[in-house]
């Protein structure tokens, strides 16, 4: 078994979001009002008005499908071919297999009302990615 290490830092661009369907941000009290976290640019803020967030999300995997078919590294290794098979030092089936990764997530963003009718927003977040193979 081997451990591998994956950081990532993804940055946003700034986007001018005049939403085609918007909702402002404090128009009402309900949750209703907005999309489900994790969807961006659902709404828009009034001029002047300034939103900070922080988001966290982990994502664990174990196994391996092939559809909706589980699929051993033994079978991986003995069946599914080696789409660089043919370049030198490649084996004609994969050698190396996934057997699980747990994704942790950060994100902060800041939204800022521009106008009433324009809002700018950004975001980043990083994705540290160990992985088990
Ligand atoms: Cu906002």
């Amino acid at each position: 078994m081997k451990r591998f290490s994956v950081a990532a830092l993804a940055l946003a661009s700034t986007a001018l979001a005049p939403t085609l369907n918007p909702a402002f941000a404090h128009d009402g009290p309900h949750a209703a009002d907005h999309a489900p976290i994790g969807v961006m640019a659902d709404h828009r803020h009034k001029a002047g008005e300034v939103m900070v967030s922080y988001r966290f999300m982990r994502m664990e995997m174990e196994g391996n499908r092939e559809g909706n078919d589980p699929l051993s590294p033994e079978e991986i290794a003995t069946t599914v071919p080696n789409r660089f098979f043919g370049q030198p030092m490649q084996p004609p089936t994969l050698r190396v297999v996934p057997l699980e990764m747990t994704m942790d997530m950060h994100m902060v963003g800041a939204m800022l009302g521009l106008t009433d009718r324009i809002t700018s927003w950004r975001w980043a977040a990083t994705l540290p990615t160990p992985w088990t193979m």
